[in-house]
């Protein structure tokens, strides 16, 4: 198949599925055309089947905000026409879904019919999409979508509980390689980490409200009285001098370290014992299984997908968003030195459900039936 595959190409998130989705399509022998505003962070080697076409807008003293949408429409309909293209794959309905429907419209006068699939993966539905500035654009273009996918059931019912939605959606949850994200052997980081073999948090986001990252130094401040433990900081946001300002009232500075965004966070799950996801909105929670596929467990909320991923009392544990007591008293429990090794197999067996080899021919049989179904209308 020829794939065209719109996200956005920044860290974490659904950029980092979109890209990880296109690598595997196109070891798989797919043609696989990113299509986006720079290149995908994890897109940096050569490989024949993968292409990049980057959007350029013109800037023009008129536009205050740089129109991208129609720059990327205008890609699109380029890209389809001259890569011939199967299928385009969109990742986040803003603004890609809509843009997709333009370019499709457009194409569409020229005699071809482009099937159109578009992957929810959260913010675009329970944050940005809800604000009635997106609404109605959001609820059309996914009713004009040939296929929509969510990454989780809850994902999935929040999209038709807050939409008119007057389609199918399917869950095709996100996935993991396990190639890359498995335990290495890293005793010389976690010495100069913790030289006394203290107990070691992890928590990676961008540092956003939703992430509650307060909740994070909370619960490790209160672990950290009752067993010696150390906390590492994986990623940058807007919420970061908050909390280097909260680690200083808390005095806990010399156990916390923040480490900005890494490249290969798996480095750091690689020594991590116990995995902190205190979210209030997380569709699905691709950092959790990260660290799941490190062999770290998961405290975390039970806001969104999360439970879908983190099983209750087997993988770690869930608690309500906020109840700071409740995810102290669980993340001590899996620290304890009986419990850890059978929550940290757990975790390792959880993430194996998810294998990108089990997950991405899900995908191509989706493109598939998407496809077959388009030309059958024609
Ligand atoms: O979590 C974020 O703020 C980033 C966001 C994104 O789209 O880049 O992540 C969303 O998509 C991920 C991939 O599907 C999911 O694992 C995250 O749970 C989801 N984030 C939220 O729903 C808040």
């Amino acid at each position: 198949m020829r794939i065209g595959i719109v996200c956005y190409p920044t860290f974490g998130g659904s950029g980092v599925v979109a890209t990880e989705l296109g690598k595997e399509l196109a070891q798989k022998g797919h043609q696989v055309h990113f299509i986006t505003y720079s290149q995908p962070a994890r897109l940096d080697f050569f490989n024949e089947n993968l292409f990049y076409h980057e959007v350029y807008i013109p800037s023009y003293p008129l536009f205050q905000y740089p129109p991208y949408e129609l720059a990327l429409a205008s890609k699109m309909v380029d890209i389809v026409r001259f890569e011939k293209l199967d299928v385009l794959h969109v990742h986040y309905a803003i603004p890609h879904a809509s843009a997709a429907y333009m370019a499709k419209q457009i194409l569409k006068t020229k005699g071809i019919n482009i099937p159109i699939i578009t992957t929810l993966h959260g913010t675009d539905i329970t944050l940005v999409g809800k604000d009635a500035s997106f609404e109605p654009v959001v609820t059309f273009s996914i009713n004009q979508s040939d296929g929509v996918t969510a990454v989780s059931e809850s994902l999935r019912s929040e999209t038709y509980d807050f939409f008119q939605i007057e389609r199918d959606i399917e869950v095709i949850p996100n996935f993991i390689n396990l190639q890359k994200f498995r335990r290495q052997k890293k005793e010389h980081f976690r010495m100069a980490i913790s030289p006394n073999n203290e107990k070691l948090l992890v928590h990676t986001s961008n540092f956003r409200e939703v992430k509650r990252v307060e909740d994070v130094i909370q619960i490790f401040a209160r672990v950290r009285e009752k067993m010696p433990s150390k906390l590492l900081l994986v990623g940058d946001g807007p919420d970061r001098p908050k909390m280097e300002k909260l680690c200083r009232e808390l005095n806990i500075c010399n156990d916390v370290r923040f480490l900005g965004k890494l490249e290969a966070v798996e480095e750091v799950l690689s020594i991590a014992d116990l995995f902190l996801m205190p979210s209030e909105k997380e569709s699905f929670g691709l950092a959790a299984l990260e660290a799941m596929a490190c062999e770290v467990p998961v405290i975390s909320t039970n806001a969104g997908g999360i439970p879908e991923l983190n099983i209750n009392g087997v993988t770690g544990f869930v608690s309500n968003i906020g109840d700071v007591d409740d995810m102290v008293k669980h993340a001590l429990y899996v620290l304890d030195g009986e419990h850890l090794p059978t929550f940290k197999a757990n975790a390792l067996a959880r993430a194996h459900d998810f294998d990108i080899e089990k997950i991405v021919p899900l995908y191509e049989n989706f493109y598939q039936k998407i496809i077959a179904a388009q030309l059958a209308t024609i």
